[in-house]
Formats: structure tokens, C-alpha cells, sequence
């Protein structure tokens, strides 16, 4: 078999980046080693940039989104139990975010690429890349049987524990990492929304936050510790902890939890993110902390950036493939610095001593005040635009 793309896992960055390329004229292969209801069964993320929303729109596939998603102009941080708001479309020139899981943009992607005829191969196991600097094709098994499939290029999706990273020699790739000292516990539960928007807080008992899949199903969170277990939080406790965390102005209603799940927080970056025909998308390049929301939207982002070089190079001009490591890995930077400030403004650290808690309470007061800094906070969290 042959192909001019062999793309290595279904996620986010995987079908983003088959369904640009497609629309390129390109054609592509997706590897995926679980199976459909697997990957769009994971809960993961809820927030789209306008950068997002905007590249869902390009590619004909918002109709669901615009009809089921939840626009938000703006988004609410606590602060000892106080809260204020930052108009985000006020500070951006209108740019706003959209609340549309991760479960649903999955769903719309897999669906268009059924109807498109994408060539996606699920439950392709022992998936290995070879030749990566010379003349690439990929081998797995499915069926029973070896598979294999020749291409021009690899492009690695397959995620923070895929293979791809790896096949890129130690020797030639620098790591950057840093890992947060505690955890999200989230929930899912059929109750309605805390609040209209989002709320993100910062209480003594660590960080909280509100947030929703729709007007009936809500999503919360607590900075757990990185030791503790699922057992550990019985609903009960998760309802009194997060009240508590959020305050007096969320509208808290309880309910059974029917997902719950623990999430270690990291910022990690690989560099570079090509090794000769093999190019790092999403999670499998870079991991951030959930904390500005930018996991999904940053896989995106790398999918548009390498789906415009490639077309750039089947058109006969091979340098923006050069660049695509460098202008892929710009945009990640600016986002890992945001997604760590935020991190660092909301949460409790162990080593939180009380001069670096003041530093915090002005910081957040600063925030409240500044237009300027409310303006910064806007344009990160909406997204920066795909220069
Ligand atoms: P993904 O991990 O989504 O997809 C990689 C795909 O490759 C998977 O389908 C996997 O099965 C496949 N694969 C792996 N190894 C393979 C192999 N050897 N062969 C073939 N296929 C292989 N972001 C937020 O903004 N908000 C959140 O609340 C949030 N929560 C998260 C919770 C968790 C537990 C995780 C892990 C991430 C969360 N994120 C969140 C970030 C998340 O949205 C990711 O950034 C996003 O899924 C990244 O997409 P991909 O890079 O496509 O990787
Ligand atoms: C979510 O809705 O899952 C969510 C929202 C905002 C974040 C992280 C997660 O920052």
C-alpha cells in the first residue's frame, strides 16, 4: 500500500490534519491502535479557541458545534472568595471561545471522515515507523495479519505515550519539562451549570473550576494530590470541597458523578518537532497544563501549520516544510508560558510560602484592575492567531 501521508493515531491532531489534507488534494492514512468508540468515548477537553472554531468552520464541520456549543464572551476567576469577571470578546476585538467537548468535536470528525471516505485503519497494533530520514513506510498488525504501507511522510498523533516522539533519536531531540506538584480530580454529572461561564478559582484548599458540556451536564474540577485515589473523593466530599473552593456566587447543584477521573499536571516540550520525513503533532510534541485550556486547541493549530506546508511543498516550494518546526513550536511556547502562568496564579503549591501567596493575591488584584492585563489574559485565552 501507498500513501503520500501515513498519519499515526485518530486523536484531535490526527483527523484535523487528515481532514485539512484532504482538502488540499493530499491524500493521507490514519493508524489508529484502539477503535472509534474508544477514542470518541475519551471526556478530556471543553473549550475551543476562536482559532479552533474558525478552522471547524473552514472546513464545513461547525454545524453541530454552532448549534449545540455555548459561546462565551467572557470568563470568571475567584479570588478568596471573591469573583470577578474578564470580558474576553471586550478585550480581543470580539474574539470569544466556545464550550463544546472534546467527545463532540471527535464524533463530528469521525462522522465527515465516513462520509468523505477517509481511510482510517483502527485497532492497528504494533504500529512502527521505519527509514524516518530516508525513504519512509510504516508496518502493524490487524486482522491477523502485517501490514504495511510506503509514504512520503509520518506525521506522529499518536499522543504523550504514542511512538513517534521515541523514533525520533535521543541524540537529536531536547526535552523541556516541568511537573505540577498535585492533580485535577474532575466529574461529570447531569446537573446544571455553577455559573453562565466558566469559573476559575483560587481558595486556600487549592484550585477549583466550573465549567459544562451543556445547559443540563456539568464539569468540575479540584487540585487534588498527586498520591490521592478516585476512592479517595466520594461525590460527598467532591460537592463539599468544590462549594466550598468556588464560593458564594456559583450555584452549585449536586448530583451523582458519572465519570471521575484523576489528571497529572505537566508542561513538556520536545524540540525539534521534524526529524527528517517524520513531523511531532499535538500531545506526541507537547503537553500542558489543562489549567488555559489549550491541549486540543494546540493540536489544531499544529495541524493547520503542517497541512499549509505540505500543501506549499506539493506546489513546489519546500521551505515552509523547513519552517514548519520552528512556526509549529512558536505558537506552543507562547501557549506553554500562558498555560504555566495561569497554572501558578491559581493554584496552591506546596511550597506556597506566604511571600509567594502575596505575590499571588496582588497578582490576581492586579488582574481585576488592569485593563491592560485583562487584555493580555483575553488574547492568550481565546487563542493567539496562526502567524
Ligand atoms: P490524543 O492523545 O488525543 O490522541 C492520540 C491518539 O493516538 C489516540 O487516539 C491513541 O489511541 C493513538 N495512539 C497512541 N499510540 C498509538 C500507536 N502506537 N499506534 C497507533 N495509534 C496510537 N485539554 C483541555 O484543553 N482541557 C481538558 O480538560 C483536558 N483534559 C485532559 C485530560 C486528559 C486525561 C488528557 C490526557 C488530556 C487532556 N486535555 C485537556 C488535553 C487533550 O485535549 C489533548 O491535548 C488532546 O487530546 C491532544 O490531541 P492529540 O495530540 O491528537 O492526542
Ligand atoms: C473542561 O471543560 O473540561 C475544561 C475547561 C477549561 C479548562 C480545562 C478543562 O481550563
Amino acid at each position: 500500500m501507498r500513501t503520500q501521508v501515513a498519519i499515526i493515531g485518530a486523536g484531535p491532531a490526527g483527523l484535523f490534519l487528515a481532514h485539512l489534507l484532504r482538502r488540499w488534494g493530499i491524500v493521507a492514512t490514519v493508524l489508529e491502535r484502539r477503535d472509534r468508540a474508544h477514542v470518541e468515548g475519551r471526556v478530556r477537553a471543553g473549550v475551543l479557541e476562536q482559532t479552533t472554531m474558525d478552522v471547524l468552520a473552514d472546513l464545513g464541520l461547525d454545524e453541530r458545534m454552532r448549534a449545540q456549543g455555548l459561546l462565551h464572551d467572557g470568563t470568571n476567576l475567584v479570588s478568596d472568595g471573591e469573583m470577578f469577571r474578564i470580558d474576553m470578546a471586550a478585550r480581543s476585538g470580539g474574539r470569544r471561545v466556545i464550550v463544546y467537548g472534546q467527545q463532540e468535536v471527535m464524533h463530528d470528525l469521525f462522522e465527515a471522515a465516513v462520509q468523505d471516505e477517509l481511510p482510517i485503519v483502527f485497532d492497528a497494533a504494533d504500529v512502527c515507523l521505519h527509514d524516518i530520514a530516508g525513504k519512509p513506510f510504516v508496518t502493524w498488525r490487524a486482522k491477523g495479519e502485517e501490514w504495511r504501507l510506503d509514504c512520503d511522510f509520518i506525521a506522529g498523533c499518536d499522543g504523550f505515550h504514542g511512538i513517534s516522539r521515541k523514533a525520533i533519536p535521543e541524540s537529536a531531540r531536547r526535552t523541556f519539562e516541568r511537573v505540577y506538584p498535585f492533580g485535577w480530580l474532575g466529574i461529570l454529572a447531569d446537573v446544571p451549570p455553577a455559573h453562565r461561564e466558566l469559573i476559575y478559582a483560587n481558595h486556600m484548599n487549592g484550585f477549583a473550576l466550573a465549567s459544562m458540556r451543556s445547559p443540563t451536564r456539568s464539569r468540575f474540577y479540584v487540585q487534588c494530590g498527586l498520591h490521592d485515589r478516585i476512592e479517595d473523593w466520594p461525590d460527598e466530599r467532591f460537592w463539599d470541597e468544590v462549594t466550598l473552593r468556588l464560593g458564594p456566587e456559583a450555584q452549585v447543584t449536586r448530583g451523582p458523578s458519572f465519570e471521575k477521573s484523576i489528571t497529572a499536571l505537566r508542561s513538556f516540550v520536545t524540540e525539534p518537532v521534524r526529524y527528517g520525513s517524520l513531523f511531532l503533532l499535538g500531545d506526541a510534541a507537547h503537553i500542558v497544563p489543562p489549567t488555559g485550556a489549550k491541549g486540543l486547541n494546540l493540536a489544531v493549530s499544529d495541524a493547520v501549520m503542517l497541512a499549509e506546508a505540505l500543501a506549499e511543498f506539493h506546489g513546489g516550494r519546500p521551505l515552509p516544510l523547513d519552517y514548519y518546526s520552528a512556526r509549529a513550536l512558536a505558537r506552543v511556547w507562547k501557549a506553554e508560558r500562558f498555560s504555566w502562568w495561569f497554572t501558578g496564579l491559581m493554584h496552591r503549591f506546596p511550597e506556597t510560602d506566604a511571600f509567594a501567596r502575596k505575590m499571588q493575591v496582588a497578582e490576581l488584584a492586579y488582574l481585576r484592575q488592569s485593563e491592560a492585563l485583562q487584555t493580555v489574559f483575553a488574547e492568550n485565552y481565546v487563542g493567539l492567531p496562526l502567524n
